[in-house]
Parts: C-alpha cells; structure tokens; sequence
C-alpha cells in the first residue's frame, strides 16, 4: 500500500502537506453554496408546467437579500411598466389618441341605445366598453341581446370594432320590478339607488385599464347623443363633466314633438337642502326630484337654454350618472359611488360630493342635450 501512494506525486504531496487541501475545498464548497442558492427556486417548483416562478430566494447562505422575489424564466413582456404620468386627459383627446372606456349599467338592452353608441365617432380603437347586467330574468334576455349585438360588431374588421367590451353580472342584488313608476317611487329610492351603486362599482373597478384616460358613463336607456359626444365633453378638460338628461315626447295638447326635462341630478346644493341634511339622521339620505322632499336647489334640467352656447359650462354638487364624462384620475383617487349614505347623498350624487371631497370640481353643461329613451 505505501510503495502504491508513494508512486503517484500529488498523493505523495499531500501526505506530506494535507493542509494543502483547505483552499481548494473551500473554493469548491463556496462555488457550490452560491450555485445552489440561484437555482433552488425552479427545483422547489412542483408544478411542471409553470412557465415562470416568483418564488422566492430561501436558500443559500451567501445570498444578501434572502426574501427579494427571483423571476424566473420570465416570458417576453410578461412585466408591462406604465408610467401614469404619461397618460394624459386633454381637451384634445382624440389627437392625442387617448383611451376611453365607456360604461353602462344595463337592465334592458333598447337597440336604439346600440346604434347610438356605434355611431359615435371618436376612434373605436381607443374606446372599451363595459357592461354590467343585473342577474335577474330581464338580465337573462339583456344578456343574449347585447351578445348578440357586440359579436356582430367585433366580429367584423370594420372601423366600428371597438378595442375590447367586457360584459358582468351582477354580484349584488337588484330590484325585480323596473316599471318606471314602481323604480321612481320614493321609497324605494334608497334601496335602488344603493344597489345601482354597488352594480357601477363593481363596473369601473373591475374594467378599468391602466390604459384608461377617461370613463364616460353611459346610460343603457342614453338613446340619442351627438356622435361628436366624447369630443364635445373632453374639449372642456373637466374631471367631471353631466350632459343634461332631456327626453321627447308628443304633446297631447298641441299634438307636437316636444321636449322635457328628465334626469334631476344634476343640482347646485341650496340653504334648504342643507337645512334638510341638518335635520337628518345618520342613515337618512336625500333624493332629488321629489316634492316629498323640497330642496329648493336649483336644478341643470332648468337651466337649458334653446338659444344659449351648447359649451356653457355650471358647476355642480350632484350628479346623474345619464351621460358623465370623467376623468380616470378621479376614480383612481378613489372616488366611487357610495351604497350607503355619504352626506345623506347615494350612488351618482354621493360620487359628485366624493369627488369634490377630493379637491375635483364638478360640471355640467346645461345647453348640452342628450336624450333619455321615453317608455
Ligand atoms: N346592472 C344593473 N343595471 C341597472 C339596474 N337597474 C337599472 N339599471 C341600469 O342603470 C341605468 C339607470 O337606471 P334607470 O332605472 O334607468 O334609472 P332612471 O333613469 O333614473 O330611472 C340604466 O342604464 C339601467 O339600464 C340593476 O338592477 N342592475
Ligand atoms: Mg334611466
């Protein structure tokens, strides 16, 4: 055994310096716990098929930062960067290509709203829709309709396709009876207005885009607006802006067409409606537009004038949700439209006054008609 060590040099050298060994061996171990360290991720993981791993360094003891996230096997373009101050809300927002995502709570799917919106002309490319329908029986043939509607638009390559539409049902509850005499009666308004409210934010929190420069609301029963709408809105640059809510109808008295105010949201807060909300109780709210409960506030549906500038702009503390241009920014701040009784104001008037909370001015253009279906 001694003559065979004997024969080979390096083992002859160690016998004789075996502490020789150390610096190579520490070497080795060194290289190893470092590789061991930025490879244990993707041999922990169990799941074969998994593309990319966020799991996280937890072995290794040389590793600095032992809880950073290590991405793995990232797929191109898996992170996407936005830089938000980038997107911009201008009054020239069609050239400057930004995004709209039009929304619509849709209990009834009325054609005529359909062909509206298809007709407006700013670029389709940059407009998304969002949709929510309540998850009634009236929801169940609201839903068929409209899929119908948007497959034949988006199945075309036409300039009328849209950049994306996203349908939701309800999660919430919703009323049963829509006629619009048991829908407008006053007692019910607390309950409807609540679950109209839970039903838009459910909407704008589950559809909006990193993308997004503007949310316009929209109505499902907005059955006639300027095509020019979104461009007509924008040029104002307001990050909350109410058409007035007008319907038609025939006057039975000289048998002509005529129009009436129809959405009483839009109002400017008055000492009496102050007064009214001194009074109140926590939970108590005050609804627009009923003599029940007069507010004395001046109201836009009042202010249209045949013969004034359509671009006259009101300031405002409450709004309808008819047809509302609004800037992204303001629901990203968190502005929503509270279900319960926030300054004794719910749904598209408590929004207003949530907004204004968060230091937005509130606008309304009183000679800037848009058209509430007549049932
Ligand atoms: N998702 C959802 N939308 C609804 C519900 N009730 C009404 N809507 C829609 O919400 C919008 C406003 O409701 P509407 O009843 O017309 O209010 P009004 O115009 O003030 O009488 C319309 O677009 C309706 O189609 C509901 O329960 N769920
Ligand atoms: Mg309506």
């Amino acid at each position: 055994m001694a003559i065979l060590y004997s024969k080979n040099p390096y083992v002859r050298y160690i016998r004789r310096k075996p502490w020789a060994l150390i610096g190579p061996l520490a070497f080795l171990l060194v290289l190893y716990l470092l590789l061991s360290s930025s490879s244990s991720p993707s041999s922990s993981g169990t799941n074969g098929s998994k593309k990319y791993s966020y799991s996280k360094k937890s072995r290794g003891w040389f590793a600095k930062n032992r809880d950073s996230v290590v991405l793995k096997n990232l797929p191109k373009n898996h992170i996407s960067h936005y830089d938000l101050n980038e997107l911009t809300t201008s009054s020239d927002a069609l050239a400057k290509r930004e995004e709209v995502l039009i929304l619509t709570p849709m209990s009834k799917f009325l054609p005529q709203y359909w062909e509206n919106l298809n007709k407006i002309n700013y670029d389709h490319s940059l407009i998304s829709l969002g949709f929510i329908i309540p998850r009634n029986e009236d929801g169940d043939a609201t839903l068929k309709k409209l899929e119908a509607a948007v497959k034949k638009v988006q199945s075309s390559d036409a300039k009328t396709k849209f950049k994306k539409v996203t349908i939701l049902r309800q999660d919430s509850n919703s009323l049963e009876s829509q006629a619009e005499k048991d829908r407008h009666a006053l007692k019910v308004q607390k309950e409807r207005r609540s679950m109209m409210a839970l039903a838009r934010n459910s909407l704008v929190f589950t559809t909006i885009a990193p993308s997004t420069s503007w949310v316009l609301w929209l109505d499902a029963d907005i059955v006639e607006t300027p095509p020019t709408l979104i461009q007509d809105l924008a040029l104002h640059s307001k990050p909350i802006l109410s058409c007035n809510v007008y319907q038609r109808y025939v006057d039975e008295s000289t048998g002509q067409d005529s129009i009436r105010p129809y959405d009483f949201n839009n109002w400017v807060e008055s000492e009496e409606g102050l007064k009214i909300a001194a009074g109140l109780s926590e939970d108590d709210i005050i609804v627009e537009g009923y003599a029940e409960m007069a507010t004395y506030r001046p109201l836009m549906a009042h202010f249209y004038d045949a013969n004034g500038d359509k671009n006259t702009e009101m300031a405002l503390d409450g709004v309808g949700g008819g047809a509302v241009l609004v800037k992204a920014d303001v629901h990203r701040d968190g502005a929503m439209f509270p279900s319960f009784p926030f300054y004794h104001l719910i749904e598209t008037e408590g929004f207003a006054k949530m907004a204004k909370r968060l230091g937005y001015e509130v606008f309304g253009l009183p000679n800037y008609l848009v058209y509430h279906y007549n049932e």
